[in-house]
C-alpha cells in the first residue's frame, strides 16, 4: 500500500483534518511548491467527514491494486504483422484506496489501469475475455482501437464464469482507451475497469530510456475523502460528478518515492509516458511538476505531428496521451492533474524519482553570492 503518504488525524469528534507532509523522503509527499503551506512545511486540508457513517474497512483481496507503470511489453521490433493473443480476466476485488479506506474495485486482471496491450498497425488481436466465477456482475470490453459494433462490447459480454472471444485488426496507429461497457458503464469504469491499447505505427516509435504507463480515474463513494472504513459506491455523487477520490493507478498517491517507487530515472535520460483517462467524467489537465513535456501527441494520435514543450496537456475521459519528457537535473518529477484540488485533497499524484548529478547551469538551488 502507499505507506504513510497521507495521514488522517482525528481532530475532533465531528471533523477530520487531512495532512499531507511536504518532504522528499519515504513516507512523505511534496505535492507542489505552489500550494499554500504552513510554516512547518505541511499542507493542511480540512474536510467535513463525519466519523462512524461507514462500516469498518473490509479485509483486502489484494495488497496492491495499482498497476506497476513499468510492467508493460517492450517496443515492437518486428517489421511484419502478427496475431497478438490477449487474455483478460475481469475481477471484483476489495483493496485499499489509502490506508484504512477500502473499496470494492472492478478490474481487468487485478490492476488499475488494466494491462497495457501492445500491437503494431496491421496486427490481428485474438482477444479472450473471462468473467471470474466469483464475480457478481456482467462485464465486457469496448476498445477504441476497434472498428466494429460497440468496439467489441456486444460480443464480449460475459456473465460470471463465462468466456467470450473475438478477433479484430488494428488498422490505425495511436494510444487508445479500453473500458467495460455494460449498461452501468460509468459505474464499472469508476470502479476501475479501463486500460490502454497501443497501436504502434509500422515504423515503430523513437527510442527512449524508459516507458511508463499510468491511468487516471475517479471514485464516487458514500464516504468522505479519507474517511476510514469501507466505502460503498454512490450513484448520486457520480450523477453530480462529485468525486470522492481522483486517482492515478487506483490508489491515493500510489506511485512515487512516497509509495511504490516504480518510476525511476537517471539524470540525462528520457521517458515516454502513456497516460489514459478512464474518467468516467473528469478531464485531466496532465502536467509534470518540475519539468515540461518535450513532446506531446494529443489524444494519443501518434499518426500526427507532436506538440513541443507543452506545460499542461488536456486528456479527455475516454482518451489518452503519449508524452515525452527528459530529466536534466535530479529530483522528483510529479505527474498531476493540474486541477490541483484533486491533488491536494483527492489523491491524484504519481512521481518519477530522478537520481544523479546536479547541473547548476540548468538549476542551482544555492547560487554563489555576488
Ligand atoms: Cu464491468
Amino acid at each position: 500500500m502507499c505507506g504513510t503518504s497521507a495521514r488522517l488525524l482525528q481532530a475532533s469528534t465531528s471533523a477530520f483534518v487531512l495532512v499531507a507532509f511536504v518532504g522528499e523522503g519515504v513516507g512523505a509527499v511534496a505535492v507542489a511548491g505552489c500550494l499554500s503551506t504552513t510554516n512547518t512545511g505541511q499542507i493542511s486540508v480540512d474536510s467535513v467527514a463525519t466519523p462512524g457513517s461507514l462500516t469498518g474497512a473490509l479485509p483486502v483481496d489484494v495488497d496492491r491494486i495499482a498497476a506497476d507503470p513499468t510492467a508493460i511489453p517492450g517496443p515492437i521490433m518486428r517489421t511484419t504483422p502478427e496475431t497478438v493473443v490477449v487474455e483478460l480476466e475481469t475481477r471484483e476485488l476489495v483493496a485499499e484506496v489509502e490506508p484504512g479506506v477500502t473499496f470494492t474495485y472492478m478490474t481487468f486482471d487485478n490492476q488499475i489501469p488494466g494491462p497495457f496491450i501492445r500491437t503494431r498497425v496491421g496486427d490481428t488481436v485474438d482477444l479472450t475475455v473471462t468473467n471470474h466465477p466469483d464475480n457478481s456482475m456482467p462485464h465486457n470490453i469496448d476498445l477504441h482501437s476497434v472498428r466494429g459494433p460497440g468496439g467489441g462490447a456486444e460480443d464480449t459480454m460475459v456473465m460470471p464464469g463465462e468466456t467470450k472471444r473475438i478477433t479484430f485488426k488494428v488498422t490505425y496507429p495511436g494510444l487508445f482507451v479500453y473500458h467495460c461497457a455494460v449498461p452501468n458503464l460509468d459505474y464499472h469504469i469508476s470502479a476501475g475497469m479501463f486500460g490502454a491499447i497501443l497501436v504502434e505505427p509500422e515504423e515503430g516509435l523513437p527510442p527512449v530510456d524508459h516507458e511508463f504507463y499510468l491511468g487516471q480515474h475517479e471514485l464516487y463513494t458514500t464516504g468522505e475523502t479519507g474517511e476510514q472504513g469501507h466505502h460503498e459506491f454512490d450513484f448520486e455523487a457520480m450523477a453530480r460528478e462529485d468525486a470522492t477520490y481522483v486517482l492515478i493507478n487506483g490508489e491515493k498517491y500510489a506511485i512515487g518515492p512516497q509509495g511504490y517507487n516504480d518510476m525511476q530515472m537517471t539524470v540525462g535520460e528520457t521517458a515516454r509516458v502513456y497516460f489514459a483517462v478512464g474518467g468516467p467524467n473528469l478531464l485531466s489537465s496532465f502536467h509534470p511538476i518540475g519539468s515540461v513535456w518535450d513532446e506531446v501527441y494529443p489524444q494519443g494520435a501518434i499518426g500526427s505531428d507532436p506538440h513541443r514543450f507543452v506545460q499542461t496537456t488536456p486528456v479527455l475521459p475516454g482518451s489518452a496521451v503519449i508524452a515525452i519528457l527528459s530529466a536534466p537535473v535530479p529530483g522528483p518529477i510529479k505527474l498531476v492533474d493540474h486541477a490541483l484540488s484533486r491533488v491536494a485533497r483527492k489523491g491524484c499524484l504519481a512521481a518519477i524519482d530522478v537520481q544523479g548529478e546536479e547541473d547548476p547551469e540548468i538549476y542551482d538551488p544555492e547560487p554563489a553570492q555576488g
